[in-house]
């Protein structure tokens, strides 16, 4: 990855004076209007969640995906397993982080099944629940990566607990109030990821075990409590698509080694 296109650029800065936030609107030209991009439609994946959760580091390996699907493959896409990982900065990494949103500066083109282009874009969001940021600024960016992604995925740590559930309603009925009044669902899909997942055995690993396991999690019950009922409705009424995927936890070196830098070996 040396190429120019590949970096990350922050196109929303939170701007510490006033804590609001800023579009850099010239980083987002510059990422939608290259030649190769700028007539197709795009198809944005944004993670979000909690700070130091394993967002960027997730990212990493989607690029690897992404770079290996450009070059023609899709095998051994994970990479050699003595290369540090890198990409969006994560905590391994050397870069200062910043809040805000960044996009991947490198736009990939991938072919639909119906043979239609699309071109798809990576984004990461920072800021979300660290200390130094408000309720208000992570409402705000994950109100925002939500209304622009087609793909959030929600980035959770060991389980789908129900303040997760209230963040989530609380960002969503931000996000819903900016858009236009329409019977149409608001956002498009949204993804519970839930990392570190303990319970393989109650329900397994992966996209089969993650929809079960969200069923029970999100269903509305009479005998629930008002409360309870209207987060899940509330939900399930602002996304088109909800799917959940349990992630194995990958072992304490990655969790907690302060000279990991993300080799697979
Ligand atoms: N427990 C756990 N730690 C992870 C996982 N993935 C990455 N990490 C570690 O979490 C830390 C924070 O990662 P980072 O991507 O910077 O988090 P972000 O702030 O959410 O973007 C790093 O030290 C990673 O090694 C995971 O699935 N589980
Ligand atoms: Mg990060």
């Amino acid at each position: 990855m040396t190429c120019p296109l590949a970096k990350a650029i922050q196109i929303i800065n939170l701007r510490k004076e006033d804590r609001s936030l800023v579009l850099d609107e010239s980083a987002l030209d510059s990422i939608l209007l290259q030649g190769p991009v700028r007539d197709l439609n795009v198809m944005v994946l944004s993670v979000a969640g909690a700070f130091r959760k394993g967002k960027s580091f997730l990212l990493d390996f989607m690029l690897r995906f992404m770079y290996k699907q450009k070059g023609g493959g899709t095998t051994n896409w994970m990479g050699r397993d003595d290369k540090p990982l890198t990409g969006f900065s994560w905590r391994g990494g050397s870069d200062p982080e910043t809040n805000g949103i960044q996009l991947w500066a490198e736009v990939f083109i991938v072919q639909k099944k119906d043979g239609r282009k699309v071109a798809v874009l990576l984004m990461d969001t920072q800021g979300a629940f660290d200390n130094q940021s408000t309720v208000k600024d992570c409402a705000t960016i994950f109100a925002l990566s939500t209304m622009m992604s087609s793909v959030q995925v929600y980035n959770l740590t060991n389980n789908i607990q129900e303040d997760d559930l209230q963040h989530l309603q609380l960002f969503t009925e931000y996000g819903r109030l900016a858009m236009d009044e329409s019977s149409l669902k608001p956002f498009q899909t949204l993804l519970f990821l839930v990392r570190d997942w303990s319970f393989p055995y109650e329900f397994p690993y992966g996209l089969e075990g993650g929809k079960n396991f969200l069923e029970r999690r999100l269903q509305v019950k009479a005998h629930q409590h008002e409360e309870l009922q209207l987060v899940r409705r509330h939900i399930h009424s602002c996304f088109s698509n909800i799917y959940s995927f349990l992630m194995p936890h990958p072992g304490l070196h990655v969790a907690t080694s302060p000279t990991f830098d993300g080799k697979l070996k």
